[in-house]
Parts: C-alpha cells; sequence; structure tokens
C-alpha cells in the first residue's frame, strides 16, 4: 500500500492467485464488467487463452478529497510459467486465492496454497487473504471444510472464504468487497496503533 499524502492518493495491489483453470481470468473480467469497465482489462495471453504472465487492470475511487487505486492483477497457473508468480506477488497487499471446486482437481487447490506458502513464510499471515471457492455451478465439488482443515483455517485470522461461480459473475463482487475491507480494516488498525504508541 502506497498513501500519497501530497497526491491524496491511496494505492493498493490486490492478486488474483491458485491453480491453473480455477478461474482467475474469468474472476477478473466479470469484476471488471460488474464495475463497468471491461475495456480496462489488459491481458498477456497464449494463443489458447491460456494467461502467459498475468491479466492487470486498475480500478478508482474518488471521495471529496482521497483517491483509491486499486491495481488488480491474476498470476498464470500454468507452471511452465511460474517463475511470473513470484514476480506478480510483489508488494501485494491482498490476495483472492481462487479455487477450482471439481472434485478431480481437489489436490491442485493445496498444492497451490502450499506454494503460495513458500513465498511467503510466516509472514502469509499479514496478508489478507480470500479463499474463493469458484465453479459453485458445478455438480461433482469437493467439501469445502476438508480444505479448510487441511490448511488449518482456525489458525490464520487473515483468511476468510467466500463461495463464487466466475462463469455466471456470482460472488465475485462481494469476494473483491471483502478483500478491500480486509485490506483497509488491517491498514486503520495498524495507523491506529502507531497513534496511541
Ligand atoms: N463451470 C465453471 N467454469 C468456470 C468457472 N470459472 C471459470 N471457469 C472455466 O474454467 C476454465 C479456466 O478459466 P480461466 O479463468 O481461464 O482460469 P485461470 O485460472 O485464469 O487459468 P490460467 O490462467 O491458465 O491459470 C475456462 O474454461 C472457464 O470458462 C465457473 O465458475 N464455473
Ligand atoms: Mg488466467
Amino acid at each position: 500500500m502506497i498513501v500519497d499524502f501530497v497526491d491524496k492518493t491511496i494505492s493498493i495491489k490486490i492478486v488474483y492467485f491458485g491453480p491453473a483453470f480455477s478461474g482467475k481470468t474469468t474472476s477478473i473480467k466479470a469484476l471488471f464488467s460488474h464495475l463497468g469497465k471491461g475495456e480496462d482489462l489488459y491481458s498477456i495471453e497464449s494463443t489458447v487463452n491460456r494467461t502467459l504472465f498475468f491479466d492487470y487492470g486498475t480500478v478508482t475511487f474518488q471521495n471529496e478529497e482521497w483517491r483509491l487505486k486499486i491495481h488488480i492483477y491474476t498470476t498464470t497457473g500454468q507452471d511452465f510459467y511460474i517463475i511470473t508468480r513470484p514476480i506478480t506477488l510483489r508488494a501485494v497487499d491482498g490476495i483472492i486465492f481462487v479455487l477450482d471446486s471439481h472434485k478431480e482437481v481437489y489436490s491442485r487447490n493445496l498444492a497451490s496454497w502450499k506454494e503460495l506458502f513458500t513465498y511467503f513464510q510466516e509472514s502469509i499471515e499479514d496478508i489478507p487473504i480470500i479463499l474463493a471457492f469458484n465453479k459453485q455451478d458445478l455438480l461433482d465439488k469437493f467439501n469445502p471444510t476438508e480444505f479448510l482443515r487441511e490448511i488449518e483455517y482456525h489458525k490464520y485470522k487473515n483468511v476468510d472464504s467466500r463461495y463464487t461461480a466466475a462463469i455466471n459473475g456470482n460472488g465475485i463482487l462481494e469476494c473483491f468487497e471483502d478483500i478491500l475491507r480486509l485490506i483497509l480494516g488491517k491498514y486503520y488498525k495498524y495507523k491506529l496503533l502507531s497513534a496511541v504508541n
């Protein structure tokens, strides 16, 4: 997060992360179309519509005084381009971890979560994360409770979860609002604490 008191601009960075094909690009596209900004999304894709590096777009909110500029990225899920993922994650303020709820690919979600952990180690607990159990429209889904138990969800105060179906936009805006709330809440808490000290 960058707070520019001269420009009165707060800049934050949100990244959609998760295993290949989980619906990261579909989620960001649904978000931008919800916000009426479908044209403002840039994608670096392969010839078969797979994310090569990232998708990127910005959303800006303005009140009388301050501007909130949100930079939004997706990572590529293809392991061939794994080198790009930690680069995209640099200086991230909040992560929407998009899971593929299809039963057959349960373990891919777990592997992706473990990979995310390797990038941040213990400091992962400082980053607000929303687990988006995507593809809720499918019939053969795994039980989210199983995943939450396996990652020891109860240990994390910074992680929340939601259901999404990016294909029809369900839950996408709510997910985005949730991550913003967590990021900004953390910032205010920090400001409050430093003001007290
Ligand atoms: N049924 C269903 N399919 C979805 C949903 N979200 C995405 N998909 C499909 O899943 C496939 C992969 O979606 P993408 O958004 O490209 O996935 P990605 O995570 O960006 O994939 P990579 O960038 O290659 O890692 C596409 O065929 C989407 O249409 C969903 O909510 N339900
Ligand atoms: Mg993608």
